[in-house]
């Protein structure tokens, strides 16, 4: 460390923790990296992927320069490029051809949130997708018709509550997601220290059920019916202690009538006298939160699960009060929606899927890329996404690029997506990034707001949001600084404050966050909030969030999908799960030597007793088939798992059509999604199905 150092500080970027990181600066690059003590939300808490943020910034195999073609190009040609090929696919197929896909760093920052839908409302397109249909949109709908916004979504009071039922989640791997706590294992063990109780429901002892007082392993895929038979329990032995107006509760009280704990438990694996004890302590608990997460949301039934997860905060009396499941208020929130949330305005053209959240489901992108015919998808823009592993049969989607006629992506690295760009743009090291948590903001534990200025010059490359803005401009034709102004102005005039455009600087990223903080319920400026702000913990506001005036406690749509858990028959073979590591992320993490290796490997973990049965020990090799395809991985004999499920995490498969992850590509794996079924959906959402996926186990000799 020479003379020229300094200390930067930033909220890290990595996960939905938004842990404060402490950087020592040389020039620009970091060479230290600690947790931010004086963060009044982590205060000082980092994990490994933290404190390796600095390789990942510094990664020399990200990209420094835009490539066109496979040639290094300037900013200016690449950005020509784009707008000259996205505007003649445009003329010659309409809008709809050029599709567009979201992925999960686009939804951690302010770039992607801000402009990306500048982008799809550019070029007009109704085919956008993203990783939330690989993820969360089961939440989203379901959170949208029960209480009219899909954003709103109840968290719970991790510390405050006293009892936590969690379903699906893994926090001690993920440090948790729909739920930013920063520390989320040392909240855990802080809520049993005083007293609270913790129960955890997964197909696999985790390090997090390892914490429980109690673990219910479960079949994967069944937790509509373990919660249908909490909810039943609750009618049946007069438990509920509704607070609420509420539409739908005689309805919700019919359809849980067949689903009693003795009659879920062939399905579950739950023995009827725990769920009854379950239904109980839920009900007695002075306070309490059902928290259901990504476990619960990639499976087939992943809209009704989350749906009775909140049903069951609603029935005890446990929404939006302290210690419950409450709705968080973000300093940039924008008011109350003005109408009600439905989903299937549009259907995709070739299977006929319902929109959720203006998207389609990313498990159809192949088919429409490879579909003839009108408005069939010619182009695709990638922003921070990488679905050739991430998203179901992404095998089947990596074959389907092959056949654009242009794309383009914007991503710090060549992989296994991005190889198939014509055109690439690198946005610059995070550290040279402003940072604002546009999205995850709205589903923190605590109310708070952090907002962090570059750490670093980024010279004279763009920033994302700057790349962002340029592919706007490209297909509208209207310059970068015209379109936020355009904002800008418009959002001042509607709430009357046309006063402080003088105050908020040259229109761009920053001048719009500004405004949407002054323009917030808070009222803080930009400038406040640098060192991070607690703003105190939840209050109750379903007033301000509920679009009709009361709860639809049994939406018409979910209720009708009920009779599809009926005629469902469950695999009698072996079922695949996921897996997170502590030192992963999705895709895009091993390339970083100190986060690979050790206990983050790709095997497939599978019950002892099932092993023996099959006669393959640990490490050898067997092959794992699916409807979609097959995959040849490592065994490993692990007795978290639930016999006859076998586990196998995602985001590895790397080294292929010409990626350029050098160290990734040493430790390549196998990608779990070459298995999943990109046929199989959650129908009320589009979201994948990743868990409960029927395979076959054969040892290779
Ligand atoms: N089988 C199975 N599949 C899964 C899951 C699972 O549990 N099981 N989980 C799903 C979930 S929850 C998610 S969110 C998806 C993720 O799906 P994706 O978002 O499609 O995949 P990632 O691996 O997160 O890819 C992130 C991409 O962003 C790039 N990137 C990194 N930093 C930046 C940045 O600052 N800017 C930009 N522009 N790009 C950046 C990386 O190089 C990488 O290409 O995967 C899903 N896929
Ligand atoms: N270290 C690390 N952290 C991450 C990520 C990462 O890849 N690595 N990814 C980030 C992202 S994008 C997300 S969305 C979050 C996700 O955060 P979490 O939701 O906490 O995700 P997981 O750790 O995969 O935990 C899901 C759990 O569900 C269990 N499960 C599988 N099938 C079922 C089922 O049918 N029912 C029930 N009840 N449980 C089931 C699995 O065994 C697993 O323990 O993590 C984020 N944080
Ligand atoms: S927990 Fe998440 S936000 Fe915190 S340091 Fe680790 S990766 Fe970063
Ligand atoms: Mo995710």
């Amino acid at each position: 460390m020479g003379m020229t150092n300094r200390t930067a500080f930033r909220t890290c970027p990595l996960c939905e923790a938004l842990c404060g990181l402490e950087l020592t600066m040389d020039g620009d690059q970091v060479v230290r990296v600690r947790g931010d003590k004086a963060d009044p939300f982590s205060q000082g808490f980092i994990c490994p992927k933290g404190a390796s943020f600095g390789k990942l910034d510094g990664d020399p195999d990200k990209l420094a320069a835009p490539l066109v073609d496979g040639a290094e190009a300037t900013w200016d040609d690449a950005f020509t490029t784009v707008g000259a090929r996205l505007r003649r696919i445009i003329d010659e197929h309409g809008k709809n051809a050029v599709a567009v896909y979201l992925g999960n760093p686009s939804a951690h920052g302010i770039a992607g949130p801000m402009y990306s839908p500048m982008i799809v409302r550019g070029i007009g397109t109704k085919s956008v997708f993203s990783a939330s249909t690989s993820d969360q949109m089961p939440k989203h709908v379901s959170t949208g018709y029960m209480f009219g916004d899909p954003l709103a979504i109840p968290v719970p009071d991790l510390d405050r509550t006293g009892y936590l039922l969690m379903l699906g989640a893994n926090p001690l791997e993920s440090n948790g997601s729909l739920c930013s706590a920063p520390d989320f294992p040392g909240r855990l063990k802080a809520l049993r220290e005083r007293g609270g109780r913790l129960v955890v429901v997964d197909p696999r002892k985790t390090r997090t059920a390892g914490l429980a007082d109690r673990h219910v392993p479960i079949r994967p895929g069944t937790d509509a019916w373990f919660l249908f038979s909490l909810v039943h329990t609750l009618f049946t032995e007069d438990l509920t202690a509704l607070r609420h107006e509420v539409d739908g509760l005689e309805r919700l009280r019919e359809l849980a009538a067949d689903f009693s704990p003795e009659a879920t438990a062939a399905v579950t694996g739950v023995p009827a006298e725990v769920t009854r004890e379950i239904a109980r302590e839920l009900a007695a608990a002075e306070t309490a939160a059902v928290y259901g997460r990504i476990g619960t949301h990639t499976q087939s039934f992943g809209t009704l699960s989350s749906w009775l997860a909140d049903v069951l905060n609603v029935l005890t009396g446990n929404l939006d009060r302290a210690g419950g499941a409450m709705f968080p208020k973000p300093a940039h929130w924008g008011g109350k929606r003005n109408r009600p949330y439905t989903t299937g305005r549009w259907r995709s053209r070739v299977r006929g899927l319902p929109e959720a959240n203006g998207e389609l489901p990313v498990a159809t992108l192949a088919e429409e890329i490879e579909t003839p015919g009108e408005g069939q998808i010619k182009a695709l823009i990638t922003i921070g996404g990488n679905p050739v592993l991430s998203a179901p049969n992404g095998e089947r989607i990596g074959k389907a690029l092959e056949h654009l006629e242009f794309m383009v992506s914007v991503d710090p690295y060549l992989n296994e997506t991005t190889a198939h760009a014509d055109v690439l743009l690198p946005p610059p090291p995070h550290t040279r990034t402003p940072h604002y948590d546009l999205a995850l903001l709205g589903f923190t534990v605590r109310n708070y707001a952090r907002y962090s200025p570059p750490a670093a010059d980024k010279g004279d490359r763009p920033a994302e949001w700057e790349i962002l803005a340029r592919i706007a401009s490209e297909v509208t034709g209207m310059s970068p600084e015209d379109l936020d102004e355009m904002v800008i102005t418009g959002a001042l005039r509607k709430a009357g404050r046309e006063d402080l455009r003088a105050e908020l600087g040259p229109a761009g990223a920053e001048a719009r966050l500004d405004m949407m903080l002054r323009l917030g319920p808070y009222g803080l400026r930009l400038a406040d909030i640098v060192d991070g702000v607690d703003l105190g913990p939840l209050q109750p506001r379903l007033e301000e969030i509920l679009v009709r005036e009361r709860v639809d406690l049994c939406p018409e749509p979910f209720a009708a999908d009920v009779a599809r858990m009926r005629s469902t028959a469950l695999p009698d073979g072996f079922v695949l799960i996921g897996r997170r590591h502590l030192r992963s992320n999705n895709s895009w993490m091993h390339n970083i030597s100190s986060l690979v290796g050790g206990s983050n490997q790709c095997t497939l973990r599978v019950h002892p007793d099932d092993a023996a049965k099959l006669g393959v020990g640990d490490g050898q090799q067997v092959r794992v088939t699916s409807r979609a395809g097959e995959v040849e991985v490592p065994l490993e004999c692990n007795d978290e798992m639930m016999p006859g499920v076998v586990s196998l995490p995602h985001g590895w498969g790397h080294g292929r059509n010409g990626s350029r992850t050098r160290v990734a590509a040493q430790n390549a794996g196998v990608s779990v999604n070459t298995l999943t079924d990109e046929q199989e959906i959650d129908p009320l959402s589009g979201n994948a199905v990743f868990n409960g996926v029927p395979v076959r186990l054969a040892p290779l000799g």
